[in-house]
């Protein structure tokens, strides 16, 4: 592929998934959202501030940068430095972060969550997409590094299992060239048949290539797919919303917030999807001139395309 076009995927997934968590982010929790109400606050917002989904991001994209890796002790370092409290971070991913601050392992802290079952939050999903980047070109380096990005905050299969199966969406559409249309029965049957190890996962996005064959009313997509915080009620919402919107980043993103639930976290997963597949051009102007760190963000995403490219030449 050619380094601009690579770029250009680059940068408009990290600002991709910016912007939908920031603009999911005024209708947290609600249900029934419509599109009118979306576009007029929208026009009234001065501002698009983000929520932990893109503080935990730019943390991800921070610590691979630096490392050429996911290295897990310097990740869960970067997320407590970068903690900020009125971000809206998930209970779970909280006292994660403050055990780990006091002195307790991340691996002991991370599985001692819920009664020791580990939290299948979408938390380790939401911030996913830098590894998705940066291991685009390698499958089996890039299940590795999801999980174990996962692993220091959530250690429940199913929220691993989110994370894996959206970075993976995530490479899927960086090597997919918008020209051609998505091939996206490809994308569900990679998932289905080699991504997904459990079967809550594979029901799950059995329903997202039947919902994509036949006309389905938001209730229905909200009661088969689900819009909740859990991984497996927000992760094949997400790839459902954007395979139905391939085209279009906008309409990806106000489709998403209008389901309702976790808006944030499903509008930030399809910004970094459709991001990845269409580019930072597809991403309207007027949404990133409001993006609060804006510049920063794309810098990073920048830097983390360098970092990959540096690698690939080498
Ligand atoms: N058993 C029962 N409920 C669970 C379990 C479990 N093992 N694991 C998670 N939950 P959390 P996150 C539920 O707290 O994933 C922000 O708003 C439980 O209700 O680990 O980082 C973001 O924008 C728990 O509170 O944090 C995202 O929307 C919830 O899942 C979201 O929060 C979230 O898991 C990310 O949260
Ligand atoms: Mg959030």
């Amino acid at each position: 592929m050619f380094k601009e076009g690579l770029r250009s995927k680059f940068l408009g997934c990290m600002v991709g998934a910016a912007i939908g968590d920031a603009v999911g982010a005024f209708f947290e929790g609600r249900w029934r959202i419509s599109l009118e109400e979306v576009t007029a606050r929208l026009l009234e917002e001065p501002t698009l501030r983000y929520t932990d989904d893109t503080e935990m991001t730019i943390g991800l994209a921070e610590s691979i940068i630096r490392n050429k890796r996911v290295e897990p002790d310097d990740l869960i370092k970067t997320f407590i430095e970068n903690f900020d409290p009125s971000r809206g971070y998930g209970w779970g991913t909280i006292k994660v972060l403050r055990r780990v601050e006091r002195g307790e392992s991340w691996r002991e802290a991370s599985g001692k969550a819920f009664g020791g079952e580990g939290s299948f939050g979408n938390g380790a999903a939401m911030r996913v997409s830098p590894v998705g980047l940066f291991y685009y070109d390698d499958p089996e380096g890039l299940v590795t590094a999801a999980e174990l990005s996962s692993l220091v905050t959530h250690s429940n299969p199913l929220g691993i299992e989110g994370a894996v199966v959206q970075a993976y969406s995530v490479s899927m559409a960086v090597k997919s060239d918008p020209r051609e249309g998505f091939r996206w029965k490809d994308l569900l049957e990679d998932l289905i048949g080699k991504i997904a190890r459990t079967e809550v996962f594979r029901r799950k996005l059995q329903a997202v290539k039947e919902s994509l064959t036949k006309k389905v009313d938001r209730e229905e997509v909200v009661e088969k797919l689900g819009n909740g915080v859990e991984a497996f009620n927000s992760v094949p919402t997400a790839i459902y919303v954007f395979l139905k919107n391939s085209k279009d980043f906008r309409a990806a993103i106000l489709d998403a917030v209008c389901l309702g639930g976790d808006t944030d976290t499903i509008a930030s997963m399809v910004g970094a999807l459709s991001g990845s597949y269409l580019g930072f051009q597809a991403i309207p102007d007027e949404w990133f001139r409001k993006l609060e760190d804006g510049e920063y963000i794309r810098g990073l995403a920048e830097k983390l395309w360098e970092t990959k490219v540096s690698l690939i030449s080498r």
